[in-house]
This record gives structure tokens, C-alpha cells and sequence, in this order.
């Protein structure tokens, strides 16, 4: 690592104490972007990097609501607007115990670049709560919505920032949460992304996250001649994204043999595949945090405590949350012949992972590229919301297919090295860095 790189990463620390999700992103971004300013006095000159790292306004926020026994509970509630350079802020609500604001600013920090790779325009932002739904009615969690929305709805707008699902949000939360915008403003607009089909949703939105994945996943195996047919895939988390990912991997061919939650992981060596993908849903909806009962109803094995990457596999897909594959995850991947690894969920791996594959030559994806789908079809929404029309989801899955290309080419532009390897981390960071630096140098000091 330069000196220059340790030197900024180690200042940021200093100003963001106890966040280290937060630096594990800056970290990262400024190792592939650092080589770029090097070489360009003018972002220097203009405290480009310094004021990426800053998110434009932090909104916190307390969150009370009754359960069902007329006990009170308070949350906290944020939405991080990081960065607006190139469209309104732009980002996905996160409702779960382990919500701070370190993950916050990490995922927002992300988003900035990652929307700039979907060539949209839409600029970076991430808010949430520390809420937990285990065990939750649906009621309480419609309260709990509500109570969010009625301070957040002072600070987001169509024109102005437009949150949509992450981890513990996904159609239900965002109909609580759009229904009381909607009283609170006496306004229809496309705030939100990943509305219902029947009030302003695109159709793919629920599968675009993780199609996106496969697509890209799909690209990157071609560059070794290769595809996703016949392939054996392992995935981790059993929400949105990884059932999304197990549907497209198994339509295309390939044989979905994990999935995981909190609780551990099962294995099917069969397949996931058919009602078996339509239970994931259901299991979803639980609002039980577990994954076990898939195990109990197929007749397959569950391991407790465990996590999916001692299964040898060709593929492997993380898909479930921050830092869930470490450097010794990594080690039994590489020892068994894994042939690329893409990931789903925002940062799964590690430093030490990521540094593992590369080193190997592993071919691997950050969710920056590859998870980028989910918010290209909010950003396909929003066209369609600003339009009053909607389009078919041939149309709608035609787009998304040539953004995910479109990314693969960007990363392999900005990220080939002289022996042919494409470094996707680098890719990623220098090609979405350069757009929203690009666009900050013509804005001026603001
Ligand atoms: P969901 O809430 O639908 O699912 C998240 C999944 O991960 C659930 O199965 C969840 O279980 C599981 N999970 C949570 N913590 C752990 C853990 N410690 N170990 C194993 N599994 C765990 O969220 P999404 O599928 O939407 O999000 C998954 C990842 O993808 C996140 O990193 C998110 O940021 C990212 N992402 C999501 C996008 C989207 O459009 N939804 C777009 C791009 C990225 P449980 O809910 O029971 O805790
Ligand atoms: O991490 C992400 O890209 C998302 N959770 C989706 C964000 C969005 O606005 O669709």
C-alpha cells in the first residue's frame, strides 16, 4: 500500500472514530482511485477524494412505536445523503438490529459509485433503522413504518432522494412506507422504488438485483470461455437478492446447492429449484430469521452455525450481508477449485478474501459491479414514474442485461492488468470514481 493511501485512509479514520465498516469502504475505494490521482494534479488540487468521503447531510433520528401489547419501543432512524453530484441521492433502506451508522456511510459510500456504473443518473444515499422484525405482526410493522416515514418525509422527494429496499425492506415495508408519504405530502410521486405493480412498481424490479448478479456473473465466465450451464453454484442469505440469484443461476443451467441465514446453512445437492425457489419467499416473509425450516421440509442437511463456503463449488454468490466470507472462507474456496466468485450483498468479503482470489487469480466481482442491477431497474422506475408509462418486463430485462454488460466492460477497461487478469475491485472504483469526480469538477467548490 503507498504511503499516500495510508496516509488519507488513516485521517479519515481519525475523523470517524468507531466506524469501521465505514473505513473497511474508503479503504478499499481509495487503494484502486489513489494511482488515478496521482497522476491528475487537477482532482487533487480540488480535494476531490476529501470531500467523497464526506457525505453532503447525515439525518438521524428517533423512532417511537407501540407493539401489539401497548409496550413503546424507540429505534433510531438515519438516511445518509452522501453524495448528489450526478442525480438525486439514490440508496436502499436497511431495517435490522445490527444498523449504524457506520454501516450506513459504508453502504451509502458505496452506492455513490455504484449508481455511477448503471450510467444513470442517480447519486449515492443510505438510511435505515436498527429495527428488528423478528417475531414482529404485520401490524407492528406497519406502525413501525409509519412512525419512520413521518420524519423522513420532510427530507426525501422525487427530485430529491428516492430510498428503495435493502436487507429487512422489501415490497411490504415499502407499501407502509410509501402509503404514509403519500398521506404526509398529499402527493403520488415516485419517491420510492420498488413500489407494487399496481401503483407505480416496474415489473423485474423484485428479480433485478439478483438477475443483475447472474448476468454479470455470466460475463465474467465468458472471458474464460466458459458460462453459467452446468455449473455448481453455492449462495449465501435466503432474501431478495439470493432468491432472485438461485432463480436466473438455475434457469440458465447452472445447480444452486446453498443457501444460508443467521442460523447457518443448508445443502441440497439436488438443486434449488421449482416450489423449492417459491418457498424462499415464504421463509422471507416469516419474519423468523432462520433458514433451517427449508432443511426440515426438503429432507436435506442443515449445518448449524456454519456458513456455505466449505461446499466445493464452481461459483460462489454472496448474497446475504457485509463481511460474511473471511480469509480462511476464502482459502477453502480457492483450495477447491472455485472459478469465480461474484458477489450479491454489498461487501461480503473481506479485505483478506478479496486479497486471497486476487492474488490466486480468482475472478472476482464486488457488489459494486455486480449487485449494481437492483438499483439500475429503481433508476429504470424512476424513467417510468417521470414518463406515467411503464414497460414490459421484456423491455425492462433487455435494459438490465445491457447495463450489467455495460459495467463488465467498464471494469474490464479501467481494471485489466498487462497478464490479461481483469481486477474488477479496481475497475469498479476507478470507472464510478472518475464519473462522480468528473461531474463535482464542473459543479464547482459545493
Ligand atoms: P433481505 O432482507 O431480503 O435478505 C437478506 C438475507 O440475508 C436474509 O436471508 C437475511 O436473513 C440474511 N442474513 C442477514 N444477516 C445474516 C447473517 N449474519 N448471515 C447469513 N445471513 C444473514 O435483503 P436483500 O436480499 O435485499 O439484501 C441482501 C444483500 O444484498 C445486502 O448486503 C444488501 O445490501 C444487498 N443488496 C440488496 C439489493 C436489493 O435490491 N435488495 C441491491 C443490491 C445489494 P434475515 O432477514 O432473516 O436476517
Ligand atoms: O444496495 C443497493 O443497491 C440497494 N439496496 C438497492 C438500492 C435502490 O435504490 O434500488
Amino acid at each position: 500500500m503507498s504511503n499516500h493511501v495510508e496516509q488519507f485512509v488513516e485521517s479519515v479514520r481519525l475523523r470517524n472514530a468507531n466506524e469501521p465498516e465505514f473505513i473497511q469502504a474508503v479503504h478499499e475505494v481509495v487503494e484502486s482511485v489513489m494511482p488515478v490521482l496521482e497522476k491528475n494534479p487537477r482532482l487533487r488540487h480540488a480535494k476531490i477524494l476529501d470531500r467523497i468521503v464526506e457525505p453532503e447531510r447525515v439525518i438521524m433520528f428517533r423512532v417511537p412505536w407501540m407493539d401489539d401489547d401497548g409496550e413503546i419501543h424507540v429505534n433510531r432512524g438515519y438516511r445518509v445523503e452522501f453524495n448528489s453530484a450526478i442525480g438525486p441521492y439514490k440508496g436502499g433502506l436497511r431495517f435490522h438490529p445490527s444498523v449504524n451508522l457506520s454501516i450506513l456511510k459504508f453502504l451509502g459510500f458505496e452506492q455513490i459509485f455504484k449508481n455511477a456504473l448503471t450510467t444513470l443518473p442517480m447519486g449515492g444515499g443510505k438510511g435505515g433503522s436498527d429495527f428488528d422484525a423478528k417475531g414482529r405482526s404485520d401490524n407492528e410493522i406497519m406502525r413501525f413504518c409509519q412512525s419512520y416515514m413521518s420524519e423522513l418525509f420532510r427530507h426525501i422527494g422525487p427530485d430529491t432522494d428516492v430510498p428503495a429496499g435493502d436487507i429487512g425492506v422489501g415490497g411490504r415495508e415499502i407499501g407502509f412506507l410509501f402509503g404514509q408519504y403519500k398521506r404526509l405530502r398529499n402527493e403520488f410521486t415516485g419517491v420510492f422504488t420498488g413500489k407494487g405493480i399496481g401503483w407505480g412498481g416496474s415489473l423485474m424490479r423484485p428479480e433485478a438485483t439478483g438477475f443483475g448478479v447472474v448476468y454479470f456473473a455470466n460475463e465474467i465466465l465468458k472471458t474464460k470461455g466458459m458460462s453459467l450451464a452446468g455449473k455448481r453454484v453455492s449462495i449465501s442469505g435466503f432474501g431478495n437478492v439470493a432468491w432472485g440469484a438461485t432463480t436466473k443461476a438455475t434457469e440458465l443451467g447452472a445447480k444452486v446447492v446453498t443457501l444460508s441465514g443467521p442460523d447457518g446453512y443448508i445443502y441440497d445437492p439436488d438443486g434449488i429449484r421449482g416450489e423449492k425457489i417459491d418457498y424462499m419467499l415464504e421463509l422471507r416473509l416469516s419474519n423468523q430469521d432462520i433458514v433451517k425450516p427449508y432443511a426440515d421440509k426438503y429432507g436435506v442437511e442443515f449445518f448449524a452455525g456454519k456458513r456455505p463456503w466449505e461446499v466445493p463449488v464452481d461459483v460462489a454468490l454472496p448474497c446475504a450481508t457485509q463481511n460474511e466470507l473471511n480469509g480462511e472462507d476464502a482459502k477453502h474456496l480457492v483450495n477447491n477449485k472455485v472459478i469465480a466468485v461474484v458477489e450479491g450483498a454489498n461487501m461480503p468479503s473481506t479485505p483478506e478474501a478479496i486479497e486471497h482470489f486476487k492474488s490466486n487469480r480468482i475472478l472476482f466481482s464486488p457488489g459494486k459491479a455486480s449487485n449494481a442491477g437492483g438499483v439500475a431497474v429503481s433508476g429504470l422506475e424512476m424513467t417510468q414514474n417521470s414518463m406515467r408509462l411503464g414497460w414490459t418486463a421484456e423491455e425492462v430485462d433487455q435494459k438490465l442485461h445491457m447495463i450489467m454488460t455495460n459495467i463488465h466492460e467498464t471494469c474490464v477497461t479501467y481494471g485489466k492488468a498487462s497478464d490479461g487478469y481483469v481486477d474488477y475491485v479496481k475497475g469498479a472504483n476507478i470507472g464510478g470514481f472518475l464519473k462522480v469526480a468528473n461531474a463535482m469538477m464542473a459543479q464547482g467548490l459545493v
